[in-house]
């Protein structure tokens, strides 16, 4: 698939602002990718794929997980969850995106994961840090992003967390486990 026609599929499904936002990751995800020796053009189809399944209705992409392979436990959390494991399943159902690195990095684009693989790093930072964020510390973690991917992301990650604990929401397992082993990593 080249980058045109993921942006064809993904356009209809996206408001304006979200389409933008994508072009953006894109872009970075390139960057990031061309700086840490990861294969550009998956990175920015990943990245151009993330959110496909943002504005799903809630009663699709909860069928989508009880029906397909995903962790049933998604349904216990904040339906913000959902969008990036339902587009990873549906993109391969209907449009073909078969490529494992592709498909995981959109998986676990909004929680992370131990041992992210760099591609999902990466994508999970552009995410993060696209220039048209502006998340408290979003520019420390932007300069991080030049120098060391894997502190970026647990700095996202530390900042992620910190944001449900203050509101008092639930923090997905797979974010602790991505925070924790990135904090045994990074020294
Ligand atoms: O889809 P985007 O807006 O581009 O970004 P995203 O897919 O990374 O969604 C991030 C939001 O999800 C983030 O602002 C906080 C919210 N969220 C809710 N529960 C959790 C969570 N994020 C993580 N990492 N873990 C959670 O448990
Ligand atoms: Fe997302
Ligand atoms: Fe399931
Ligand atoms: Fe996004």
């Amino acid at each position: 698939m080249k980058a045109d026609e993921a942006i064809d599929i993904v356009k209809p499904h996206l408001k304006q602002e979200r389409f933008d936002h994508t072009l953006r990751v894109a872009d970075t995800a390139v960057e990031l990718a061309e700086k840490y020796d990861v294969q550009a053009e998956k990175a920015e189809l990943a990245a151009i794929l993330h959110d496909y399944a943002k504005y799903f209705p809630l009663d699709k992409m909860s069928q989508i997980i009880k029906e397909s392979e995903l962790p049933n436990d998604l349904l216990d959390y904040h339906h913000e969850l959902w969008h990036g494991p339902a587009a990873s399943v549906i993109l391969q159902q209907e449009y073909g995106v078969t490529d494992s690195e592709i498909r995981s990095a959109i998986h676990y684009h909004t929680t992370g994961r131990a041992n992210m693989s760099q591609m999902e790093t990466i994508l999970f930072v552009a995410d993060y840090i696209e220039p048209g964020r502006s998340f408290p510390g979003v520019q420390e973690v932007r300069e991080t992003a030049k120098t060391d991917l894997d502190r970026a992301a647990w700095m996202a990650l530390r900042n992620t967390i910190q944001f449900l604990v203050g509101k008092q929401a639930t923090v997905y397992p797979d974010t602790f486990y991505a925070y924790n082993d990135l904090t045994l990593r990074i020294t």
